[in-house]
């Protein structure tokens, strides 16, 4: 696992080669678990990182390849893996966050369209569903959560890019992370979704121009999370809700975990503006991992602050 090369992009087998071993090699800690099987019968797996504890624990949740192209995304989740593996115990945050969070990771969450990518078609965004009786292929996974579904931004026709599915939560995919995160969401204090390209950090919502409830509050940690973001090589993220500077988009998941309750819900549109875009050079992979687990800590401080900044105990 030492020679894990986290500054390349892996294919699937090599993804779910490192899963196992970084279980074994950190069996104290990391747990693998079964969420369900893709469409074309692929297990989706989620890490759990964890440490004893008497006490219940919230719940990070971060998922990353929902869109396939985005090869950024996976290497992240893998990056944050590492990096909190790594560094518990000698790095005072880190240790402060996991005697009160268990960090939930889904590395690849459209897997079926990640191998695709690898295969067949470096550019393909959706899953790989048949539809049409077999002359098109795929759902726009981040169309398919079941909040405001297909109403703005997104297409019922197949062939689109944001075909949202023959109905809410239509796709196996969609169905097994929902019905986890929907068991859990009690517990889950944030839910983090990682995309590219754009260079974005994202709040609700994205199926209405109306702002949530707890939108000062999602933009103040956004923006503090983009500073230090930017502290990191100098790099700008905008932050803001998704309809206002991105686009509308229905059936997102970060609309449906926050309508759910989960209050810090984020979407991250990671490195970079467009120069690449979709094909970030793998030498941009650890200055992009660097500066997004800046932002993610300090969303993580913010949280632990406002959850437990009271308690004399930690
Ligand atoms: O279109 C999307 O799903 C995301 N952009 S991407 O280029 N990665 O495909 C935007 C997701 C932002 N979320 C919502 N607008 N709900
Ligand atoms: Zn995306």
């Amino acid at each position: 696992l030492e020679n894990y090369d986290y500054k390349k992009y892996h294919p699937i087998e090599e993804i779910y080669k490192w899963m196992s071993q970084i279980r074994e090699s950190y069996n104290k800690v990391v747990t693998q678990h079964f969420l369900g099987m893709t469409y074309e019968a692929r297990p989706m797996n989620y890490l759990k990182i964890s440490e004893p504890a008497s006490t219940q624990k919230k719940i990070i949740w971060m998922d990353c390849g929902i869109h396939a192209r985005e090869w950024i995304a996976p290497a992240f989740c893998q990056w944050f893996v590492k990096e909190i593996l790594q560094n518990y115990k000698t790095d005072s945050r880190i240790s402060r966050f996991l005697r009160k969070l268990d960090f939930y990771i889904l590395p690849v969450l459209n897997i079926d369209g990640y191998v695709y990518t690898w295969t067949h078609d470096r550019l393909w965004r959706k899953s790989r569903s048949s539809h049409n009786n077999g002359t098109c292929f795929g759902t726009d996974l981040n169309r398919n959560f079941n909040v405001s579904w297909c109403n703005t931004g997104a297409s019922k026709n197949c062939p689109d890019l944001t075909f949202c599915g023959t109905g809410p939560v239509s796709e196996p995919e969609t169905k097994a992370v929902s019905s986890f995160i929907e068991s859990k969401k009690d517990d889950i204090l944030c839910y983090l979704t990682m995309h590219s390209y754009g260079q974005l950090i994202l709040t609700p919502y994205g199926y209405t121009q109306n702002r949530p409830s707890t939108y000062d509050e999602l933009i103040r940690v956004g923006q503090k999370a983009a500073e230090a973001l930017k502290a990191k090589h100098g790099n700008n993220y905008r932050v803001g809700s998704s309809s206002e500077i991105l686009y509308s988009t229905s059936g997102s998941s970060r609309d449906w975990a926050y309508d759910i309750g989960i209050p810090f819900s984020y979407t991250f549109e990671l490195r970079d503006n467009g120069t690449y875009g979709f094909l970030l050079p793998e030498d941009q992979i650890q200055p992009t991992c660097e500066e997004t687990m800046a932002a993610v800590l300090s969303i993580l401080d913010d949280i632990f602050e406002k959850e437990w900044s009271t308690d004399r105990a930690v």
